[in-house]
């Protein structure tokens, strides 16, 4: 269980079998331990126990309180027409990559500002920084997302114009990032070639939670066995409306259409 979002329950894991029971001679059985007072779930009680409710209710009251303080960021967005993304994706799919070069792209005809989350290091703040763009660095420490209080520290920090676009770059993680509303307009997702096709099978909530997935690193596609097609149905089958771009953000294939997409986006309001 993730120790800062309390994301995840017991009762939601499922351990799936064998196919077939492989025979090694020298294969170790697995004894499970009887421990009297643990939480584990190995002994599952059929209802919740004290400590289940009392993790149940932190979690509800941590997204509470964060789905609020979410409405208020969106609120200061919307008065001020600030258009904000928040990019999601694991780690090293492009993220950074993808925001210096697109606002190497933006930065003479709107201003820009960004918001990078990293459980540790300035690193991507300067990449950020040396495009000439704003940027503020929140270190997540444990944590594995950022979160909507974060966001409004940040933006007393930033004091952003009115009329300007709000980059939000994610701590990298394709699981607890989905749950967490930061007043963004949309989450776009970055998912790289090099990751496999079957990652919005696998982690659907981020792809469900998301308007745009961007497939990145396609100029390595001659080099990998990656099946796009594929990989666009599989988003497609958790959320039918997901937009899709391929791109790479090092060759700049692509760039027109995730500025076409931005540009559009943001007339909608
Ligand atoms: N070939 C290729 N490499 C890329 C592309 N985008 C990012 N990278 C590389 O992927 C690595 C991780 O990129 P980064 O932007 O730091 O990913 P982040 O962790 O999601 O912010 C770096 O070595 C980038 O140069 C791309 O479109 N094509
Ligand atoms: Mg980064």
């Amino acid at each position: 269980m993730c120790t800062t979002c309390g994301c995840g329950h017991p009762d939601q894991v499922r351990i799936g079998e064998l196919p077939h029971r492989h025979s090694d001679d020298d294969a170790q059985e697995y004894t499970t331990p009887n421990f009297s007072h643990s939480t584990f779930h190995f002994n599952k009680p059929t209802e919740p126990d004290d400590t289940q409710k009392r993790l149940l209710k932190i979690e509800q009251d941590v997204l509470g309180k964060n789905n609020r303080l979410a409405d208020h960021n969106r609120a200061f967005f919307e008065k001020q027409h600030i258009f904000a993304l928040n990019l999601v994706s694991s780690p090293g799919s492009g993220k950074t990559t993808l925001l210096t070069t697109t606002l190497n792209a933006l930065k003479n005809d709107c201003t820009c500002y960004v918001i990078e989350g990293d459980q540790q290091t300035e690193n991507d703040a300067d990449r950020i920084r040396a495009t000439g763009v704003p940027a503020i660095q929140v270190n997540t420490g444990k944590g594995c997302h950022l979160d909507a209080q974060m966001i409004g520290e940040a933006m007393v920090k930033l004091r952003p114009k009115a009329d300007s676009i709000l980059f939000i770059e994610n701590v990298g993680n394709l699981v607890c990032p989905s749950e967490f509303d930061l007043g963004e307009k949309a989450k776009v997702v970055i998912l790289s070639v090099t990751e496999g096709e079957d990652k919005p099978l696998k982690y659907p909530h981020m792809f469900a939670a998301s308007g745009l997935m961007i497939l990145n690193k396609v100029d390595l596609l001659p080099y990998l066995n990656f099946d796009v097609a594929q990989c666009i149905a599989n988003a497609k089958r958790v959320n039918p409306s997901i937009e899709v771009i391929q791109l790479s953000a090092t060759t700049e294939q692509g760039l027109g259409d995730w500025l076409n997409w931005l540009e559009n986006q943001r007339k909608q309001g």
